[in-house]
This record gives C-alpha cells, sequence and structure tokens, in this order.
C-alpha cells in the first residue's frame, strides 16, 4: 500500500476579478500595496485583454492534462496538486494538503521552462519552507525543462505556423522572448539567459533558421536596471536594419496571459504598426494535450531519478 507520489505543479497565478487585482499586485510586491497610479495602471491592462486574464483557466486546464497522462503509467500512481506564487490556493497551502493527504515524496514542475533564482527557484523555496514545517512531503524539484525535444518541436512547430503569414521566410526576423529580470540575476551566474538562449538556438537549428534574435519584455517597474534589451527597444533597431518582417516567439512563457496578451498583442503591435512593421506572435502552448504530455514525461523522469 504505497502512497501516491505527489505532484505539485506550480504557476504564477493570476485575479478571478478586477476586484482582486490590488490583493494580487500587493502579493507580487511582497507586501508593499501599490500606489493608486500604479492599481489604475494594472487594471487597465487587464481591461484592456477583457477583464480578466485566461491565465488561471489555462493552468487548471495543463494541470489536468498532466493528471490525465499520468493516470496511465503502469507502474505508479500520481497524484497532482495545483499551487500559485501569487494567488490561491498558495503554494504552502497546497502543500500542507498534500502533507494531510499523507503524500510522502512529491515532484514539483514550475510551469515555466527555464531556471533563475529569481523565478523557479522562489516558487520551490515557498515549497520547501512549508515541508520543512510540517516534516514533509520530500520534494523532488524539476529545475528546468527548456531542451526537452517534444517542447523544442512544439515551439518550432508554433514559429513554422507563423511564418506561413509572410511570403519570403528569408526576409522575416524571428525574436525569441521571456520575462526580463533584474540585471543583478548576472552577479551570481544565474543561467536564465543562457537557457533561453538555447532554447531559441535549438528551435532555430529544427527550423534551420538563418535571422533570429533575442529580446526581453515586461520588465517590471521598478527603480534598478532590467535585463535589456526589451523587445520595445529592439523592434526600432530592426525597422532601421531594414528588416519589416516580425515574428514574436515569447518561448519563456507557456498560456496566454496579461504578458503577452497585453504586452505583445497590444503594446507591442501598436508599436509595430507605428513602425511599418508587420509582427506575428506564435500560438502559446496553453493546454495542447502534446505539450501536457511532455511534461508528464518530465514528471516521471524526476520520480524515477528519486533523489
Ligand atoms: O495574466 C496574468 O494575470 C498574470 C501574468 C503574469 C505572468 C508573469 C510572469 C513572470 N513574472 C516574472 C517576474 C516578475 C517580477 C516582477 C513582476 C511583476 C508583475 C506584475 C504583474 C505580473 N508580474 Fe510577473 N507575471 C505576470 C504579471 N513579475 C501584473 C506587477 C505589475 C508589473 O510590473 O507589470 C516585479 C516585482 C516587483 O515589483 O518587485 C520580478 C517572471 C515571470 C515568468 C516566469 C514565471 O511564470 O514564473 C520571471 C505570467
Amino acid at each position: 500500500d504505497r502512497s501516491p507520489i505527489g505532484v505539485l505543479v506550480m504557476a504564477y497565478g493570476s485575479p478571478r476579478s478586477l476586484a482582486e487585482v490590488e490583493a494580487y499586485y500587493t502579493h507580487i510586491r511582497r507586501g508593499r500595496p501599490p500606489t493608486p497610479e500604479q492599481l489604475a495602471d494594472l487594471v487597465a491592462r487587464y481591461r484592456a485583454i477583457g477583464g480578466v486574464s485566461p491565465l488561471r483557466a489555462i493552468t487548471l486546464a495543463q494541470a489536468d492534462g498532466i493528471a490525465r497522462f499520468l493516470a496511465d503509467d503502469p507502474d505508479d500512481t500520481y497524484r497532482v496538486y495545483l499551487g500559485m506564487k501569487h494567488a490561491e490556493p498558495f503554494i504552502d497551502q497546497v502543500v500542507q494538503a498534500m502533507y494531510a493527504d499523507g503524500i510522502r515524496e512529491a515532484v514539483t514542475l514550475v510551469l515555466a521552462p527555464h531556471y533563475s533564482s529569481m523565478s523557479v527557484r522562489t516558487y520551490q523555496e515557498a515549497a520547501e519552507a512549508a515541508a520543512v514545517r510540517l516534516g514533509g512531503p520530500k520534494l523532488l524539484h524539476v529545475d528546468h525543462w527548456h531542451l526537452e525535444p517534444d517542447f523544442l518541436d512544439l515551439l518550432a512547430r508554433r514559429v513554422a505556423d507563423a511564418m506561413r503569414a509572410f511570403p519570403d521566410r528569408d526576409r522575416v526576423m524571428v525574436v525569441f522572448t521571456a520575462h526580463s529580470l533584474p540585471e543583478r540575476i548576472l552577479t551570481v551566474g544565474d543561467p536564465y539567459p543562457r537557457q533561453i538562449r538555447e532554447t531559441g538556438e535549438a528551435v532555430a537549428e529544427r527550423l534551420g533558421l538563418r535571422h533570429f534574435a533575442f529580446a526581453w519584455q515586461s520588465a517590471g517597474r521598478t527603480a534598478e536596471p532590467w535585463l535589456g534589451p526589451d523587445i520595445l527597444e529592439l523592434l526600432p533597431t530592426l525597422r532601421a536594419d531594414g528588416w519589416n518582417d516580425v515574428i514574436v516567439c515569447p518561448a519563456g512563457f507557456v498560456a496566454d496571459h496579461l504578458e503577452v496578451l497585453y504586452d505583445i498583442d497590444i503594446e507591442c503591435q501598436r508599436l509595430a504598426q507605428r513602425l511599418g512593421m508587420q509582427l506575428v506572435r506564435t500560438a502559446s502552448l496553453n493546454a495542447d494535450p502534446a505539450f501536457c504530455r511532455m511534461l508528464a514525461r518530465v514528471v516521471q523522469a524526476r520520480a524515477r531519478q528519486g533523489g
């Protein structure tokens, strides 16, 4: 009667309504409430994408999809849980539920492909703090999955689909983007920028792309410097270099949400139009069954590896 292996799927989280935006923003800011101007600005961005972000629903569907594939495992029994960094159910509450359910060992998986001390690691720390306090479960982390062949194939397919909007692929620049982080991650040798580059290069190689570039997006509105160039800075440079056709592949994200639907589809698209450029954004992976299967396999491999 072995207890099932826990699977702690962790995601960013999103407000369920405009009324929840302030509490959400305050949580992101580690307890410091936003100013009224900051709050109004964020609410306006949520309104611009339809009032609520689809992120929560997509995250739930991704976790469901992973669970469905894991249910077919002939050897092991898994029980999937979903915890969020900035929204309910919070990661520590979920670890508590796992513990109460008798889960002794759990694989943790963050729904973001690239590892950073300021992203994936902070999810893991939230889970670890709860597990240490409770005396379990034992956590087996998946640190990153940015070079999984099935992930790269899925991204390559989406870039190829976007390419169909253009008559001549040799005149299209493909820009891989990921969420910016404060520049100080570079002083600790953080692998994040390198891993994003590796993902983009591997996708480019699969497609035989000759023209591709990298840019950051969605930098926070704080005083310290963030990694650049931002996609909003890169576009004018590309235009000046004679590029009119651009594909943006937000390779650091796995779902439609504010940073894709607003920052790319509205803000970046507006700039492209002003510059007279044609910009096509690749479709997000969302709950594509092939993506969920790929994640389920990553979980199985980590469980078998043990720790
Ligand atoms: O659709 C939605 O409702 C949520 C979209 C969303 C995703 C997301 C992903 C990442 N973030 C990362 C880092 C930071 C850092 C700060 C920060 C701030 C915000 C704000 C909003 C927001 N993030 Fe986010 N992020 C999303 C949403 N993020 C809203 C606050 C307003 C703003 O700055 O625009 C700065 C915190 C601070 O002020 O100190 C740092 C990283 C990711 C990608 C990896 C992951 O998913 O974990 C890294 C989706």
